[in-house]
């Protein structure tokens, strides 16, 4: 068992910290002019400013020394390799193979991978390039109008983000609709807006046993046959994104139309592969080939680059120095971007269900704080809504603002309103407003001094809250695949110094176990054994029921 919390390193930067912790950022930009330049890097078209944290060179010195003493190096080029990383399932992580060029080879366990994902990429491009050049006709012979993606988890957030990331690329007529929900409400609302004759059904599941989808793609699948279809035209309508070829035919689809992957690909790093096949319907072949390529160049710098000019391994330092060292508990994402509403929603699966753990990669139980709670919403409506908090509550919320300089749609002055927000906001989190500005500002406005002695407390902003400020030029695909790949290795480096099995996911089998027992009681009538709220609850809804 590893005992992070007694090396050298860790200890270092315990009592860094207590030097540190009162020391206030507006402090640290004063005695130092030249913080910004100090603190910031680009790669891969990425700006990321980090001198807005609480930090000086001799943190950032103790962060890279605690890297290095956790090996994070070696564990990234054993995870491109291809070494059975992910030891609780026995697997190999390999999406970074999915964004290698077609130029390279990588052989894992003596087949060469690269040759396997480029043959299974051009049978999806073909089929892609039908659908969207209208040869892939329905069953009576009309173009398809309307794609419906039933997955869920990471067969589905990844592709739903990136589709509304990537909308400015988005063919124009084709309508995309997203299915994940066992709640039947979200698969009806669909069908009710959908022609059953230009409608393209994509079931994607690792596994294809997965009980929301299943279930879903059964409706639609009997939506489909109570339309004039007839079960010879589901080979048309219905597509497969799947590694399991069994379940997939047994469903009823032909595995012609099954567009395969492999074991080695996480659900929530899979956009990457066949279940991006939402995406390259969405922007083609060529802009989904740029998201892989920005990814790809991602990949490099992170392998490449030294720890000090890497991007992952900086958000990953400063999240672990402020989750273990400040006990923050929340991460917040902040994209000052509209087509990124969707991005804080899928960086909570990729981070919390990846570190979301409690016990070491050996089975030992940990002793400090792993991942934390990620969330957020798009800038500038975060500010109207929960950004009281991170300026005026009691905890510390680090935050990531994430913004392009270029706009899709240039309307106005709205891209420089957006972007002045963008850069006041962390300006305010850093600087806040000391009680003496906020008694002047009051002054200033002739009001009474007992009324100031009530009201500027309240004004008060202490300041000293650390946020990341990333930039790109433009929201592009290739732009879009660096900004997830930095993402996924920051997720990486945070694993390895926490000790955690960070690819995969045992925390949500007993909530399914469960439900599975509970969902044939329900059926049956009879309750099982459980506790007493449970059985309640279960007596409660099959009384009302029988009413
Ligand atoms: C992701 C998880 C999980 C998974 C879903 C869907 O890393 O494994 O979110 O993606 O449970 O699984 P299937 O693709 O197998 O249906």
């Amino acid at each position: 068992m590893r005992d992070l919390v007694n090396t050298h390193e860790w200890k270092a930067l315990q009592s860094h910290f207590e030097v540190i912790r009162d020391s206030h950022m507006r402090d640290l930009f004063t005695e130092d002019p030249d913080r910004f330049n100090k603190f910031s890097v680009s790669a891969c078209d990425v700006l990321l400013d980090y001198s807005k944290n609480r930090i000086t060179s001799e943190s950032l010195d103790l962060l890279v020394a605690l890297a290095e003493a956790c090996d994070v190096k070696a564990e990234v080029q054993r995870m491109y390799a291809g070494e059975r990383i992910n030891s609780t399932e026995d697997r190999s992580v390999l999406h970074t193979a999915l964004r290698l060029p077609k130029t390279e080879s990588l052989v894992v366990y003596g087949e060469d991978v690269v040759e396997q994902i480029h043959a299974v990429s051009d049978h999806a491009n073909a089929f892609v390039n039908k659908v969207r050049n209208k040869e892939w006709t329905g069953y009576t012979g009309k173009p398809i109008t309307d794609i419906v993606n039933i997955g869920i988890g990471g067969s589905d957030l990844g592709p739903l983000m990136v589709c509304e990331a990537l909308k400015p690329w988005q063919q124009k007529d084709l309508n995309f609709h997203f299915v994940s929900n066992v709640d039947g409400s979200h698969i009806a609302e669909v069908i009710n807006q959908v022609d059953m004759q230009t409608t393209l059904f994509i079931i994607a599941s690792k596994t294809f046993t997965t009980q929301e989808t299943l279930a879903n793609a059964r409706s639609a699948r009997s939506a489909f046959l109570t339309s004039d279809a007839a079960e010879k035209d589901i080979a048309k309508h219905f597509v497969a994104v799947s590694t399991n070829a069994e379940a997939v035919s047994a469903f009823g689809i032909d595995t012609n139309n099954m567009f395969r992957f492999w074991d080695w690909v996480g659900g929530r790093y899979s956009l990457w592969s066949s279940i991006g096949l939402s995406i390259r319907l969405s922007v083609g072949n060529e802009n989904y080939d740029a998201l892989l390529d920005g990814a790809y160049q991602m990949d490099r710098h992170f392998a490449e680059a030294d720890y000090k000019q890497n991007i992952p391994v900086l958000l990953a330092l400063l999240g672990v120095w402020y989750g273990n060292f400040f006990n923050a508990r929340s991460h917040a994402i902040e994209p000052y971007d509209q087509y990124l509403h969707r991005f804080a929603a899928y960086l909570q699966q990729l981070d919390m269900e990846s570190n979301g753990k409690r016990v070491q990669i050996d089975g030992s139980e940990i002793n400090y704080k792993t991942g934390p709670v990620i969330w957020g919403e798009p800038g500038t409506n975060g500010q109207h809504a929960f950004f009281q908090l991170i300026h005026q509550g009691t905890d510390m919320i680090p935050a990531d603002f994430i913004a392009p300089i270029k706009s899709q749609n240039a309307i106005g002055n709205h891209h420089e309103m957006l972007l002045a927000n963008f850069f006041a906001q962390t300006e305010a989190l850093m600087t806040g407003k000391t009680l003496q500005q906020a008694e002047s500002e009051l002054r200033d406005k002739g009001i009474e001094e007992a009324q100031i002695a009530a009201l500027a407390p309240h004004k008060v902003f202490e300041g000293n809250r650390p946020t990341n400020t990333i930039m790109v030029n433009e929201l592009t695909p290739k732009a879009l695949g660096s900004l997830i790949a930095m993402y996924e290795h920051k997720v990486f480096v945070q694993g390895k110094i926490w000790g955690v099995n960070s690819f995969d996911q045992w925390g949500v089998e007993l909530g399914k176990q469960l439900a599975t027992a509970i969902l044939g009681e329900m059926q049956s009538g009879k309750v099982g054994v459980h506790d007493s709220s449970t059985s309640g609850l279960l007596e409660h809804y099959l009384k009302s029921q029988s009413k």
